[in-house]
């Protein structure tokens, strides 16, 4: 088909998904291709034979002809148009158009497009030659022009200069969906333009450390990050990185003493165990990891294409660059196996009534010697519980239950405190000079929407911050970009997107949501699963997000698809409690990290944390509940990220199997349904993207100008630039403070200031060499 000689229908928003109907006078003059569904749900180019109106006949690629109801085929572009590195060059903005682009540009390793201001990516689940020196090179000089990461990376850093903002890249994207990779991938960037003072060496190096402690093979992704993270990269006036700084979110703790069958612990504990040097296995008496209790009750040890003592070799080189001594490094180390070894302290019971001690085996005094304590006060620790009834100081033993959850907690704890631990340690080694003065640039890749068969209070977590995320999404590119174009006075067409104000309701609402319900049960003492789940069907029934389920179970519709959870550990996890008992016992360790973990759990509450049974004794709990602790945190993320200037980055998952070349159209057209990409590129054409006040622009480009406008006000300086330049009407929209301009007039603008510039600089050179 001709794309030219015809001129196709005009693009609006009533071609999005239309049918074919609407353009049977088209159809009828040439015949075109038009998507058909099959049975299975895939999309099927069709050549259209002929049409009745109601009934056309069509011939697909296998040689089969069809008569289908014209209704049921939707237009396809002409072939020019394939593989296009936009979306919003496609002439119809369909579902089937859409994916059959990306999947065009998939096949052939083009792994990334833009939607307008977004950028996809679709995960290769392979090695694609598209990264390094030759590639940042590229980028760096324009001389590739084709939707990458690094092109987004080198954006944000030309746009914190130009105008002097932060900027930020907001990865996001199911689990598996190449988040991290992504992240990576921009830092790269940044590493490398503003490389120079080897700081950047040691922000790459906080991959591998945080990976290594923070992610953990699950059944959606063999390298899932279980945490969120923020790093905020900074830059000196120069354009050099200066420093950098982490922020992590809710580490999924319960990960080191319980994982589901075939998913691991995180990685740092099974690359210990495989790369420690035998000095080292001597001192720590480590084992293999079979012969731990935590890391064998998921039947999985190793990851298919993963050597973990390489890993571990990576890790400590890694710890090393982020000045990490030698001496801490064996005290991580030492902390990792007492975790390790607490899982297989085992208690035998003492009397009738069900109370136990532990039992004093190897375990038991190797914890004691890795963590510096006595065995006696270890179990004590593990088996009692101190408290006040009255004014009296009782201790009462615990029942075998208790003493597990006990140890459970313990292990737990050590592992989050070694987390922010190291995490801290990474923060004083990136904080050199004085980086306050600069800008910035802010990476985020937090863990991905999640849907499990059974899913419990981690995904609830997770998939609220996902809410939240989504919404910023939403706000950026539809709200804020609509409100706008209201208040500065521009003639716009407003288009409709998926608000999931809400399900964020459902979450944030006080006090009958989900999170004040959840704190209000886990402070009442007699709370349990139980009594939450059927409060919650009691209040929240009505909310259209939300579905109470059979027993202790409740259903969420998220943005990106509904969620069962399982109530069972919700008060327990949210409480988060660790027994005064255990902190004193950390506190009174030999070793050093101990002591910090129980002074920075102290310093943390303001009071030591205290359980429900020294409830009994009047004393009550001022600890942050882990759910509120999370909501504050996403709040002041939200903030920070409102600050900046953001670029989206949205990651496919192309199959639910992590191998590549495999393409599901269902799966993709989910995905690029929940985050709104089809929508984006709607909004994005249809709009002017591009924007500047009136002021800045006089600026910027009035030099440019060949009459001299000194004297003029800004709006007339800009529009006698426009006249200049020969900008055409329908690519901008004058507004009340800003020029609005459609995608790519800027770039035109820019190129001309920047030779214009360095003819200045040029000759400002000649001159003062003749000076000389
Ligand atoms: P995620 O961060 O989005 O999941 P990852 O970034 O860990 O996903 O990607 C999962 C896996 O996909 C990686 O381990 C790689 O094997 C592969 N992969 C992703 N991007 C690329 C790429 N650009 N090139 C080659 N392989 C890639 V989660 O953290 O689970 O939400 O919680
Ligand atoms: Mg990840």
């Amino acid at each position: 088909v001709d794309s030219a000689a015809t001129p196709l229908p005009s693009v609006s928003k009533s071609n999005i998904g239309c049918r074919w109907s609407d353009i049977t006078s088209y159809a009828t003059k040439k015949k075109v291709q038009s998507w058909f569904q099959l049975p299975s749900g895939n999309w099927e180019l069709g050549r259209i034979m002929s049409t009745s109106g109601i009934e056309s006949i069509i011939s697909l690629p296998d040689g089969k002809i069809l008569k289908v109801n014209s209704d049921s085929l939707i237009p396809a572009n002409p072939d020019i148009l394939d593989g296009v590195d936009d979306l919003m060059q496609l002439s119809f903005l369909n579902e089937p158009s859409v994916l059959f682009n990306l999947q065009y540009r998939y096949n052939q390793d083009m792994i990334y497009t833009k939607a307008g201001p977004v950028l996809v990516a679709i995960n290769p689940f392979k090695k694609v030659s598209l990264y390094g020196n030759y590639y940042i090179e590229a980028y760096k000089n324009k001389s590739i022009e084709s939707p990458h990461v690094y092109a987004i990376a080198d954006t944000a850093i030309r746009e914190m200069t130009r105008d002097e903002v932060n900027q930020s890249i907001i990865i996001s994207g199911e689990s598996g969906a190449g988040k991290t990779e992504t992240a990576k991938i921009a830092m790269q960037y940044l590493a490398a333009l503003g490389g120079g003072s080897g700081i950047e060496d040691e922000i790459l190096k906080t991959n591998p450390i945080l990976e290594a402690f923070g992610n953990a093979k699950t059944l959606r992704n063999d390298n899932s990050s279980r945490f969120g993270k923020l790093i905020e990269i900074h830059f000196s006036e120069t354009g050099k990185i200066s420093g950098a700084k982490i922020q992590t979110f809710l580490l999924e703790k319960s990960r080191v003493v319980q994982c589901a069958e075939g998913e691991r612990s995180y990685h740092i504990f099974y690359q210990l165990c495989a790369g420690a040097p035998r000095a080292l296995r001597e001192k720590l008496n480590l084992k293999d990891v079979d012969d731990y209790k935590y890391l064998k009750q998921s039947n999985c040890y190793s990851i298919a294409g993963v050597d973990d003592a390489e890993q571990f070799r990576i890790v400590k080189e890694a710890l090393d660059v982020v000045h990490v001594s030698k001496e801490d490094q064996e005290s991580v180390f030492a902390m990792l196996a007492a975790v390790l070894c607490l899982g297989n302290v085992s208690f035998a019971m003492i009397d009738n009534e069900n109370h136990v001690e532990a039992v004093a085996d190897e375990s038991l005094i190797n914890v004691a010697k890795l963590i510096g304590c006595d065995t006696a006060d270890l179990n004590l620790a593990l088996s009692t519980r101190k408290m006040r009834v009255g004014n009296d100081n009782i201790v009462q033993k615990l029942t075998l239950s208790q003493a597990v959850d006990t140890r459970d907690a313990l292990a737990k704890s050590i592992y989050a405190c070694l987390f922010e631990w190291l995490v801290e340690q990474i923060n004083k080694s990136l904080a050199v000079g004085k980086w306050r003065t600069g800008r910035s640039i802010s990476i985020l890749d937090i863990y991905g929407f999640e849907s499990f068969d059974r899913n419990s209070f981690e995904q609830f977590c997770i998939n609220y911050a996902n809410e939240r995320l989504q919404q910023h999404f939403n706000r950026h590119l539809f709200k804020l970009e609509q409100e706008e174009y209201i208040q500065d006075g521009i003639d716009w067409a407003k288009v409709d997107f998926d608000d999931n104000q809400d399900c964020l309701t459902l979450f944030e609402k006080k006090p009958l949501g989900l999170l004040s319900l959840l704190d209000e049960e886990s402070t009442f003492p007699n709370g349990t699963d139980f009594t939450f789940a059927n409060k919650l069907k009691q209040h929240l029934n009505s909310n259209s997000c939300f579905r109470g389920e059979r027993e202790k179970a409740f259903t969420v519709s998220h943005f990106a698809g509904e969620v069962t959870y399982d109530t069972t550990g919700f008060l327990e996890k949210n409480r988060d409690l660790l027994h005064l008992d255990s902190i004193q016992l950390l506190s009174s360790c030999s070793c050093h990290l101990p002591q910090t973990f129980a002074s920075n759990m102290l310093n943390q509450s303001g009071k030591p944390v205290v359980g429900p049974l020294h409830k009994a004794g009047g004393a009550d709990s001022q600890k942050l509940s882990v759910a509120t602790k999370f909501k504050s945190q996403l709040f002041q993320l939200m903030q920070r990220l409102e600050s900046t200037t953001p670029h989206f980055i949205r990651c496919i998952k192309p199959n639910n199997f992590q191998s590549p070349g495999s393409y599901e159209q269902g799966l993709v057209l989910q995905q690029l349904r929940c985050c709104g990409v089809l929508e984006v590129v709607r909004i994005s054409r249809s709009g002017f993207p591009t924007r500047m006040s009136h002021q800045k622009f006089a600026k910027r480009y009035g030099f440019l100008l060949l009459e001299n406008v000194a004297s003029q006000d800004p709006l007339s300086v800009s529009v006698a630039i426009l006249h200049q330049f020969n900008i055409l009407p329908e690519m901008y929209q004058v507004g009340y403070t800003k020029l609005f301009f459609r995608t790519g007039q800027i770039g035109a603008l820019e190129d001309t200031r920047n030779h214009t510039l360095h003819g200045i600089l040029r000759v400002q050179s000649c001159f003062r060499g003749h000076q000389a």
